[in-house]
């Protein structure tokens, strides 16, 4: 699947219209500082389309982006950040849950995990949230280039027993690895 074009549209923190509109969304949601809005660029191509950064809870809003004109791309701020106080860390939970509380048009979560620290208690709990929403669920585990091969194959096994047998896509946002293969997944 190829990208033609990509534009932000908005951040919302509540409900608006742009949630009910007949456009898929594909939204990305995950740990905080996990690489959601690095790996959205990664996939659109576009450097700094998407804000991300080295300080974890640089999202804090809902970000849509419409992709290819036909499907937006939802950025979500990223769940257990233990340096935000405490009620910002709930907000961000809450409008987490919110969103996929919501009934939309079409929706595809891509849940990502970590590679190197692996599906952590939270990621689980984001995991069960989804599957109890019915919702189409996409694993991806991020950041894997810092791992060598042996750290690799002991981290897929560990994550494959976590996560009961769901599959997991393997990936970088850094070295652009599994970007081919999540795109066809995000499309199929
Ligand atoms: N080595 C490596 N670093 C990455 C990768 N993806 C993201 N990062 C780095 O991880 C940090 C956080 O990236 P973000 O994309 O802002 O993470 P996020 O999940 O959007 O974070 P929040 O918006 O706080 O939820 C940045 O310093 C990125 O450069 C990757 O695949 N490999
Ligand atoms: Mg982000």
């Amino acid at each position: 699947m190829e990208i033609k074009s990509a534009e932000f549209k908005k951040g919302i923190r509540g409900t608006d219209d742009i949630l009910y509109e007949a456009v898929p969304q594909i939204a990305f949601v995950g740990r905080s500082n996990v690489g959601k809005s690095s790996l959205i660029n990664c996939l659109l191509h576009s450097r700094d389309l998407v804000k991300s950064g080295k300080k974890p809870g640089k999202t804090r809003e809902i970000n849509f982006f419409l992709v290819n004109k036909n499907v937006y791309f939802v950025d979500l701020p990223g769940y257990g950040f233990a340096k935000m106080d405490l009620d910002k860390r709930e907000q961000m939970a809450k409008m987490i849950q919110w969103y996929f509380f919501e009934k939309v048009f079409k929706r595809k979560a891509v849940l990502v995990i970590d590679m190197k620290v692996g599906p952590t208690d939270l990621d689980l709990e984001m995991l069960r949230i989804l599957q109890e929403n019915d919702q189409d669920i996409l694993v991806v585990a991020n950041k894997a280039d810092v791992l060598n091969q042996k750290e690799r194959s002991a981290q897929m096994k560990n994550i494959a027993a976590k996560m009961s047998g769901l599959e997991v896509v393997i990936c970088s946002a850094k070295t652009e690895e599994g970007r081919t293969e999540i795109l066809r997944r995000i499309f199929e």
